[in-house]
């Protein structure tokens, strides 16, 4: 217990390809601070709502080839972010594992679930009405929850069960993911030192036992 709480759970990842250059660094256990530069101002707006629900620290600087188009940007910090998270939480020990969130945004209203399972997929089921809120395409959002759930290695269920505006459909998902997250990620102190999972472990993470030690030290 003692040790699980001692280690400060925080990452820096940075990624650099031909398309795409961007650094991340993340504190889960901050207040939600951000400062979030992708280059694409509404995905700006919507991962801010997801990081200050979380009361996890951000700061995000994307520098992609959005005169192609937002796909790469987009993907790619969903693959940043998840894999900052899997890093800062390491083997996963003794975290509630499951967060769930009931998110009403005026008239619309979301529901995220996630298992932080090591295993990554996605449900995601938003019938958007139009192709584009401000200058991001709609199926850009599917696209970032793709690779966050890939690189984080966690289930993540989003469904927007009902609603009339599509910008308030996708805020109310980001801040369910926030809420859903912040849940997660949370040390359930009747665990101590183990993992809640029969296998003894949350499988596919990067983090291990050896490590949690070594950032322990
Ligand atoms: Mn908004």
């Amino acid at each position: 217990m003692e040790f699980a709480r001692q280690v400060r759970r925080q990452a820096q990842v940075s990624r650099k390809t031909d398309e795409t250059d961007i650094e991340a660094d993340l504190l889960l256990d901050g207040s939600g601070s951000t400062r979030i530069a992708s280059g694409v101002a509404f995905f700006d707006h919507m991962l801010e709502q997801t990081f200050r629900h979380a009361l996890f620290d951000l700061e995000l600087r994307a520098q992609g080839d959005l005169l192609v188009d937002a796909h790469h940007t987009i993907e790619d910090c969903g693959y940043v972010l998840g894999k900052a998270i899997s890093q800062a939480l390491g083997a996963r020990v003794g975290i509630a594992r499951y967060g769930s969130a009931l998110i009403p945004m005026d008239e619309s209203l979301a529901r995220v679930v996630i298992d932080l399972s090591g295993r990554p997929s996605l449900h995601f089921r938003l019938p958007f009405i139009s192709r584009l809120i401000g200058s991001c395409d709609v199926c850009l959002f599917q696209v970032f929850f793709s690779s966050f759930s890939h690189s984080l290695g966690a289930s993540l269920h989003m469904t927007s069960l009902y609603g009339e505006n599509d910008h308030h459909r996708i805020e109310g998902i980001f801040k369910g993911l926030g809420h859903a997250l912040r849940a997660a990620v949370r040390i359930d102190e009747s665990l101590g030192q183990r993992v809640l999972s029969t296998k003894g472990c949350l499988s596919g993470v990067e983090g291990s036992a050896a490590s949690m030690a070594e950032k322990s030290k």
